[in-house]
């Protein structure tokens, strides 16, 4: 009889099953390295942002955060400007700011929120929080 030949077939399939269960054991842990590395792919939109005021200008006069990020205004000109929120009564208002003053707002809840110059009303610009 084969007996032995059929021991050393059993002990082949077997370390030929190993051999494969190891192989996707690595497949999937490369997998799972791969999407781990995706989902901590950084975010567009910053937390902080700075805006300019230079020349009579807020710039960028546009931009768009996320909610709960800070926005800071420094003013370049060597005249006096505010950032000033639309309405009668203001969500934020910096007060005059003069050379290199700066004045900061975090915005918390998503919206579209228009602003100007108090002291140039036609000095225009909007955050966009979504
Ligand atoms: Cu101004």
């Amino acid at each position: 009889m084969s007996n032995s030949a059929n021991w050393t077939t059993l002990t082949r399939w077997t370390a030929i099953v190993w051999a494969v269960l190891i192989l996707i054991g690595i497949a999937l842990a490369r997998a799972s390295g791969a999407k781990a590395a995706a989902t901590t792919a950084p975010s567009t939109q910053p937390d902080a942002v700075e805006i300019g005021i230079t020349d009579f200008h807020f710039v960028p006069a546009e931009v768009t955060i996320k909610p709960g990020a800070t926005v800071t205004w420094v003013n370049h000109d060597d005249i006096p400007h505010t950032a000033t929120a639309d309405g009668d009564s203001p969500l934020f208002d910096s007060k005059a700011l003069d050379t290199d003053d700066k004045y900061s707002f975090t915005f918390t809840k998503p919206g579209t929120y228009p602003y100007y110059c108090k002291v140039h009303p036609h000095m225009r610009g909007k955050i966009i929080v979504k």
